[in-house]
């Protein structure tokens, strides 16, 4: 389709959400299609792999909620890394709720999300209503928003019609808030060519090593996400913080932060050449 086939570089220039059209300019920008997904509990452990990985990446997503020593702080410093390795910050919180209450959750409380995430997601579970109350924050700050229309865990129930609703979802929202999906696949286009929005696709479940976790997670190669789904975003986790997890790690956090380094390069490159392949350059 013309979407899967147009350059990053293209799709920034018509792309109407300010927040998707900075991340498509940064992927273009760095070469790279890679999201790091840095699920780590301590703020020191979330900015060191920022920091590591920086260079590689387009995107850094945080679970903020899982950092025990959570401060403002914090979000200073992930702020001043985003600007220091020219990447965005996606803070994965799968907002799930009725308007008024999502529109709270996402601009106060300890974390104000809105304030320093340039793209949050939420689940459609609610209806129309979830987007409402995103949007009224978070369209002034020029924020953009993900539906989740297919998660990749084992048993997951976003299928079927579920999914489509999402898409009609995204497609009919003028006002380009809803700037994509977390998905396993081009959902936009299984009725045939997306002609209306270019809406991005970031996809997690990815690993070149193993093939799952223990609690259902299930993985796929930067190839097969890339290349042959037509995907726009690997998010990568566990295969690129990972080193710091095992025994060896806790002991030498220096050899433990070189090898997250290598892992981030490892998988851009891998990536990169999957979206080369794709576009058939
Ligand atoms: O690479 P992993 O398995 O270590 O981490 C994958 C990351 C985790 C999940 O919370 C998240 O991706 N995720 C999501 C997102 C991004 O919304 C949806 C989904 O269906 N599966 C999934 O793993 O931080």
């Amino acid at each position: 389709s013309s979407i899967t086939l147009s350059t990053y570089a293209e799709r920034a220039a018509r792309q109407p959400n300010p927040a998707a059209r900075a991340l498509l300019e940064c992927m273009a920008r760095k070469q790279t299609n890679l999201s790091v997904s840095v699920d780590v509990t301590s703020k020191q452990d979330l900015l060191d792999v920022c920091d590591a990985v920086g260079p590689n990446v387009c995107l850094v997503k945080t679970h903020i909620d899982i950092v025990s020593d959570f401060d403002h702080d914090l979000v200073a410093q992930l702020t001043a890394l985003s600007e220091k390795h020219d990447f965005l910050i996606f803070e994965d919180r799968k907002f799930a709720d009725i308007g008024n209450t999502v529109s709270l959750q996402y601009s106060a409380g300890v974390h104000k999300i809105a304030s320093w995430s340039h793209i949050t997601n939420a689940h459609l579970v609610p209806g129309p209503s979830v987007v409402e109350g995103l949007a009224k924050v978070g369209m002034p700050l020029g924020r953009g928003l993900l539906l989740l229309a297919e998660m990749s865990s084992k048993g997951a129930l976003t299928k079927g019609d579920y999914t489509k609703a999402c898409v009609e979802e995204a497609k009919k929202d003028t006002t380009n808030f809803v700037c994509g999906f977390i998905a396993m696949s081009r959902v936009d286009e299984v009725d045939g060519p997306n002609t209306e929005r270019d809406l991005l696709i970031l996809t997690p479940g990815v690993g070149l090593d193993v093939k799952g976790d223990a609690l259902g997670q299930q993985y796929r190669t930067p190839d097969q996400v890339i290349n042959e789904s037509g995907c726009d975003v690997i998010i990568v986790g566990r295969g690129i913080y990972g080193p710091l997890m095992t025994e060896e790690g806790k002991k030498d956090k220096k050899a433990a932060f070189e090898k997250v380094r290598e892992q981030g390069e490892r998988y851009k490159k891998a990536g990169w050449e999957a979206y080369l392949a794709r576009i058939g350059q």
